[in-house]
């Protein structure tokens, strides 16, 4: 007996270097969870928006920036339609993420090099200032300006569009998340989301760690958009009650999603 006595110690101890070594796989190959998005109402969006950027004022006045070279403009409107301002950009740059901040309206081009700065009231642009970055989606947290580009970073920047610090990575786990495009800041939860292009899913990060904690699957707002591959999910806006609101390129509809549970402020 005594000659086996020793085997199950041996195989516990062996079992646990085994999952001791697997554990660190297992949490690398963690995804992050997935929420099926809800529509909770619908609104008209005019589907000649090549939306880029979306946003409301305090006032919940919605914005949008819009995107392709000679149509790229910028639209303030209320929910049920009514234009109150717009201005178009020059024909030579393709319109990208816009956001307010500072009590200035903040619009990125795409490969153009450039920023315009815009009056919230007129829409008016008040500056154009020369930043050699690409620019995809722009949010503001109160503080910093966060902009994406296209890759699994974003990039902080100061009111003056300075970096700031280094980008944040974006992971699910230990899996790059790649291709963020348009972001909103949600000041409740304090997490930024962000579409990803060509995907119908939302990812909600962590900006602090970079870490995704949950996933909006928004594939039934897709019934409405054109069967177009131009016309991808991207836009998403928080309004001052902290309701969700999400469209996309060329789309009739601007949809009200009902927030998920995950944006709850953590305790
Ligand atoms: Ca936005």
């Amino acid at each position: 007996m005594r000659r086996f006595s020793g085997i199950p110690r041996l195989f516990r101890l062996a079992f646990s270097a085994f999952s001791f070594i697997l554990a660190p796989t297992a949490w690398a190959l963690a995804s992050a969870p997935v929420y099926e998005a809800e529509i909770v109402a619908e609104h008209e969006h005019n589907p000649d928006y090549y939306t880029q950027g979306l946003f409301f004022d305090q006032d919940n006045n919605l914005y949008e920036s819009t995107g392709l070279y000679g149509r790229s403009r910028v639209i303030k409107y209320r929910l049920d339609g009514d234009i109150i301002a717009q201005t178009s950009l020059p024909p030579e740059v393709f319109g990208e993420g816009s956001v307010l901040a500072g009590g200035k309206i903040y619009v990125l081009t795409w490969t153009d090099g450039l920023v315009f700065i815009l009056d919230p009231q007129t829409l008016a642009v008040e500056a154009r200032v020369l930043r050699l970055q690409t620019g995809w989606g722009l949010t503001f947290d109160g503080t910093q300006l966060w902009r994406s580009d296209g890759t699994d970073r974003l990039f902080r920047h100061g009111l003056n569009l300075e970096s700031q610090g280094p980008p944040l990575l974006v992971r699910d786990g230990l899996t790059p998340v790649r291709y963020l495009n348009e972001l909103e800041y949600d000041p409740e939860s304090g997490l930024i989301s962000a579409n990803i292009y060509g995907q119908s899913k939302v990812a909600f990060i962590d900006p602090a760690s970079g870490q995704v904690r949950f996933y909006l699957e928004a594939k039934s707002l897709m019934k409405n958009a054109p069967k177009n591959p131009e016309a991808v999910l991207n836009g998403l806006a928080v309004d001052g009650s902290g309701r969700l609101f999400m469209t996309g390129k060329l789309w009739p509809k601007l949809y009200e999603v009902k927030r998920p549970d995950g944006l709850r402020k953590e305790e």
